[in-house]
């Protein structure tokens, strides 16, 4: 059986986190893949409070596991979102998008273990000073906002940087990636994309298809201009942006303007032609829907496979 030191800082049976996806992990993913055994994860994105609150009172009504709130940063709503986590109890809160510091000691006073995603060794540092449980160390393989560097580079420096448990992010989808991640030193993994294609995720067909078609080179990075790059899927949104924003004839408020909204036009209305389909580079591992439950018994199994011995072509 894989016990990592995770799995006891997080009260959970598998070292697993759901990544904390914009417009995607709701409630009912959370609750699933807490029920599975990993650790699920509500995303506050850029919703107000009162959809936050709610969702957080439906995820306790679904799992008795323990699950946590991802807050993304740069959400014009995260002074409340930040209140309303402290109020509601959360067991756990992630961070995306930027420094948490500010809000760390409301948090950690509360009891809430915090586990701020950080891109480079420098952030890691700084949320460890502040009280971070644990970090997460996500490489620019991910989905949706990305760093420089890629998970085989940042996870052994961040692990090296930091003396908390580091969990690993972006290209992880299967056994293969897991037992990887633990060599470069990391005590978990966060997986996005993997359950994003879950039965129980609410997202779009149309998103799930995409992903499930999706190549290892058919994604691409937008918003580079903007200094906030997004992995997201080849489409004709994404080529028409990267287009503008490498026109210099166009403005930094045209081009705002233009992506305003594509998140929620893929997540929500499946639209294949003007949606931002946000998908890491592991998608064309990803090949079938199954339940959040059949997708980490399966992995972890693979898993435990390759940590005990499993890669006999290794003498
Ligand atoms: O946050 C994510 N993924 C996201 S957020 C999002 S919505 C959004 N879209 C565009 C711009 C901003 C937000 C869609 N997908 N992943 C976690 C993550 N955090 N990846 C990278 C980082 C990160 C980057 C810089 C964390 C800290 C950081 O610090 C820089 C600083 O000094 O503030």
């Amino acid at each position: 059986m894989i016990h990592t030191p995770i799995c006891d800082l997080l009260g959970i049976r598998y070292p697993v986190l759901q990544g904390g996806m914009a417009w995607i992990a709701d409630a009912e993913l959370a609750a699933a893949v807490s029920n599975a055994g990993g650790l699920g994860i509500i995303s506050a994105m850029n919703a107000g409070g009162d959809w936050v609150r709610e969702q957080i009172r439906k995820a306790k009504s679904l799992t008795s596991q323990p699950f946590g709130v991802n807050i993304m940063l740069a959400s014009p709503h995260v002074e409340e979102v930040a209140q309303i986590v402290v109020e509601e109890q959360v067991a756990v809160v992630t961070t995306g998008a930027g420094n948490p510091s500010k809000y760390m000691k409301a948090w950690l006073g509360a009891g809430i273990k915090v586990i701020p995603v950080v891109a480079s060794t420098g952030m890691a540092k700084l949320v460890v000073r502040n009280g971070a449980s644990a970090v997460i160390a996500e490489g620019g393989e991910s989905g949706g906002h990305v760093g420089e560097l890629s998970t085989i580079v940042l996870v052994p420096q961040v692990c090296d940087a930091v003396d908390v448990p580091v969990i690993a992010a972006g290209g992880i989808a299967d056994g293969r990636g897991i037992a990887a991640a633990f060599a470069l030193g990391a005590s978990g993994v966060q997986m996005g994309t993997a359950f994003l294609v879950a039965r129980e995720c609410n997202v779009h067909q149309n998103y799930k298809d995409k992903v499930l078609k999706a190549k290892d080179i058919d994604t691409m990075r937008t918003g580079i201009r903007s200094g906030h790059p997004v992995r997201v899927l080849k489409n004709q949104f994404a080529r028409d942006y990267a287009k503008m924003e490498f026109d210099s004839n166009v403005t930094d408020e045209a081009l705002e303007q233009y992506g305003a909204g594509s998140l929620r036009k893929a997540a929500v209305e499946g639209d294949n032609q003007q949606g931002s389909f946000m998908c890491g580079q592991i998608a064309g591992m990803i090949q079938e829907e199954r339940t959040a439950s059949e997708i980490i018994k399966s992995i972890m199994a693979q898993t435990e496979q390759i940590v005990t011995g499993g890669c006999p072509w290794v003498k």
